[in-house]
């Protein structure tokens, strides 16, 4: 499952060219993949040949506006991408960002409130969990109501629960101070190698973005590095090899049996993956070795 990521802002903040610029495709408020950039892929994809070259991706999803029902949609994100006006001249970013989070709040008030309903109901049959789940959501809808978050919580949350302000947040200032998303979006339109001329050299500022998202997620990569296609993968820092197997495949993780590793830069020195070989870099790994960003990796699995 990819990591996902929602992008809100205000009317006319630039959602939808944010959306443009991360993932190549116009927004139509629905879902794109925005690809990772990573230098060492292509590096990679050198030494093996590769036919085919394909970079990590989050998932993108914008909502056309504020309000409980469109920001509903976020619940299931990893992280949101919150864009604010600075290009207009007609906007403070900083209190636009107020008021997004207000939304947030509004919005998860929403959610616990008719969480509470409907488990008051069911809890009526005489369910001690449902009993206690009711109490808990209604001294957290007091607690809202007394001008605090959930974030402020002292408890811990009803796991049920799916709320929008726990959320890691990057905010995005559209404009020249930040990002100039309009620029960006046209970018993106470009033939890879148009948009580098166009920059000069210089780095996309949406680049930034991404790493700013990748840092928050604490996500690292590893890499497949095959003739047929070479690949940049996400992981959480911290998974392990058969997560690891299990994000390029489920029959990869149930039938995984080992995993051979190599440094990315050892394979790229080395040339090829007979030469890393026989220079001995190669390490056996089981299925709870913790990945290490830029590890390459060739699950060995029974089917
Ligand atoms: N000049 C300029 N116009 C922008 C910029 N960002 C957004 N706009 C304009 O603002 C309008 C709204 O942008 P859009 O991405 O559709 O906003 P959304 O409603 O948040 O999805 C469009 O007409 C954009 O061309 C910018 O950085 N510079
Ligand atoms: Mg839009």
């Amino acid at each position: 499952m990819a990591l996902e990521v929602g992008i809100v802002g205000l009317q006319s903040s630039g959602k939808s060219l944010l959306f443009e610029a991360l993932t190549g495709t116009r927004a139509t408020g629905e879902v794109g993949m925005a690809a990772i950039p990573d230098p060492r892929l292509q590096q990679l994809a050198e030494v093996v040949n590769a036919r085919k070259v394909t970079a990590a991706a989050v998932r993108v999803v914008e909502v056309r506006g504020t309000g409980p029902a469109l920001l509903g949609n976020l619940r299931q994100v990893d992280a949101l991408l919150v864009v604010l006006d600075g290009f207009s001249g007609t906007r403070t970013p900083a209190d636009d960002l107020e008021t997004l989070n207000l939304e947030l709040l509004v919005a998860d008030r929403d959610h616990v409130e008719r969480r509470l309903e409907r488990v008051s109901k069911q809890a009526k049959s005489g369910d001690a969990k449902l009993k206690k789940e009711a109490d808990q959501l209604e001294r957290l809808l007091a607690h809202l109501d007394a001008g605090h978050t959930l974030a402020d919580w002292s408890e811990e949350l009803p796991p049920e629960l799916e709320p929008l302000t726990t959320k890691p947040v990057i905010a995005i200032v559209n404009g020249a101070e930040g990002v100039d998303l309009k620029l960006e979006a046209e970018l993106a339109e470009l033939p890879e190698e148009e948009a580098a001329e166009f920059r000069s050299g210089g780095e996309s500022a949406l680049g930034e973005v991404v790493r700013r998202l990748a840092e928050t997620l604490d996500l690292i990569t590893f890499f497949t590095a095959g003739e047929k296609e070479t690949r940049a993968w996400s992981l959480r820092n911290g998974q392990t090899a058969l997560d690891a197997a299990g994000t390029i495949h489920s029959d990869i993780a149930r039938g995984f049996i080992r995993c051979e590793v190599v440094r990315w830069d050892d394979l790229v020195a080395a040339g090829s993956h007979a030469e890393v070989s026989r220079a001995g870099k190669q390490r056996l790994e089981g299925k709870t070795y913790v990945i290490q960003d830029g590890d390459v990796l060739n699950i060995r699995f029974n089917v």
